[in-house]
């Protein structure tokens, strides 16, 4: 046998007898890698004379097609047969239960599902959401809004002020969404049906209060918007919001630097055992407080109040969802613990709206 038979044997020899894919990589480097056996035969045709080299060229290449092939069709056989074991040994079992991905998984907090919920509500009555920052002007909270200068409210033990900027202007954390309708006011032409559901910061910490909770407020303006079309608009909200046929409301005188004349609404429920029903019983309940816009409002945000008139209301969403949701306490609202969130979380593709619900 010749030397190139031999070491063709030999390769072919070791092909065959690889047992899985590294095995079969490690004779192939060895045989065709850089410094392989077949690889320096190959080398060696450069140094040959012409006709040496017509004669052993056809071989050596021959030589290294061979091998080529060979550990092709090996590392066909070993992918085959490393395929065969695995379908042998894996099963699928189609009757386990479906592995829940994380848009099941997930849940949806309470406070989302609720504006969620408002929104659906709203829109049906052809009111559009409308958002602002939660970092507002001294002038957009308070001013604009009819806030004497040295209002109680705009002290410290209730505002969170940022400090002055070079003009010495104090920002604040908006202590309510009212600023979102001055700025929707300054911008946009009446008719304007707008809620702002969002953000809202007073300095107040205690077993009902945390320092960031959650407003939505509602705006109508419009040449003739009256205290009627008020009444209908939040007694229509509160019997879709807490799913109820009929609900008596109460309206009750109040005050508001915003709005004249101003009430605090109550809804009618029943108390029993610690469990609250709407619609139903002679007890009563505040849920919000609302009025006619002020006509120093309607100045302030470039309205005038003898050809613009209009109504506002404003409620806490946290309060609301905890009325709703039978939930007795505010503070794990914000405390992302999942356990919590698990128990009284949505279900993420369970979509409030008015056709199919708006809870399922
Ligand atoms: C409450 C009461 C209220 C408003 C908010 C408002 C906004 C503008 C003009 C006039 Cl831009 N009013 N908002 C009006 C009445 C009551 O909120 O108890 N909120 C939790």
């Amino acid at each position: 046998m010749t030397d190139l038979n031999h070491l063709e044997h030999d390769l072919i020899t070791q092909v065959e007898a690889a047992g899985d894919e590294a095995a079969l990589e490690t004779v192939r480097v060895a045989a065709l890698g850089k410094k392989g056996s077949v690889s320096e035969l190959l080398k060696t045709l450069g140094a040959m004379s012409p006709e040496e080299r017509k004669e052993r060229g056809p071989l050596i290449n021959g030589l290294r097609d061979k091998v080529q092939t060979a550990i092709a069709t090996k590392k066909e056989t070993l992918a085959e047969a490393a395929l065969d074991v695995r379908l042998a040994a894996e099963r699928v079992d189609v009757t386990l239960p479906v592995q829940e991905g994380p848009e099941t998984r997930g849940r949806i907090h309470p406070i989302s599902q609720v504006i969620e919920e408002l929104t659906a509500i709203f829109a049906d009555m052809g009111f559009s959401v409308a958002e602002g920052p939660d970092i507002e002007t001294d002038y957009l909270n308070f001013t604009a809004l009819n806030f004497p200068e040295g209002h109680p409210a705009r002290e410290m033990h209730d505002t969170f002020f940022l400090a002055p900027d070079e003009k010495g202007e104090r920002k604040v954390l908006r202590t309510h969404t009212s600023p979102v309708q001055v700025r929707t006011m300054m911008s946009q032409k009446p008719p304007i049906r707008v809620i702002c559901p969002g953000r809202t910061y007073r300095h107040d910490s205690d077993q009902t209060h945390t320092p960031m909770f959650h407003q939505v407020e509602g705006l109508v303006i419009d040449t003739e918007a009256n205290i009627a079309h008020m009444k209908w608009i939040l007694e229509e909200f509160c019997k879709a919001f807490f799913e109820v046929e009929q609900v008596k409301m109460r309206f009750r005188p109040s005050f508001f630097p915003f709005t004249e004349p101003s009430a605090e609404v109550d809804i009618q429920c029943s108390r029993k055992g610690g469990e609250i029903r709407f619609g139903e019983g002679e007890d009563w309940l505040e849920i919000l407080g609302c009025g006619m816009v002020h006509p120093n409002v309607l100045r302030n945000c470039g309205l005038d109040p003898d050809q613009y008139q209009g109504f506002a209301w404003g409620m806490g969403i946290d309060r609301i969802a905890m009325l709703k949701y039978g939930m007795p306490d505010l503070r794990p609202f914000f405390e992302a613990d999942v356990r919590w969130l698990n128990h009284y979380g949505f279900r993420p593709l369970d979509i409030p709206s008015l056709v199919s619900g708006l809870t399922s």
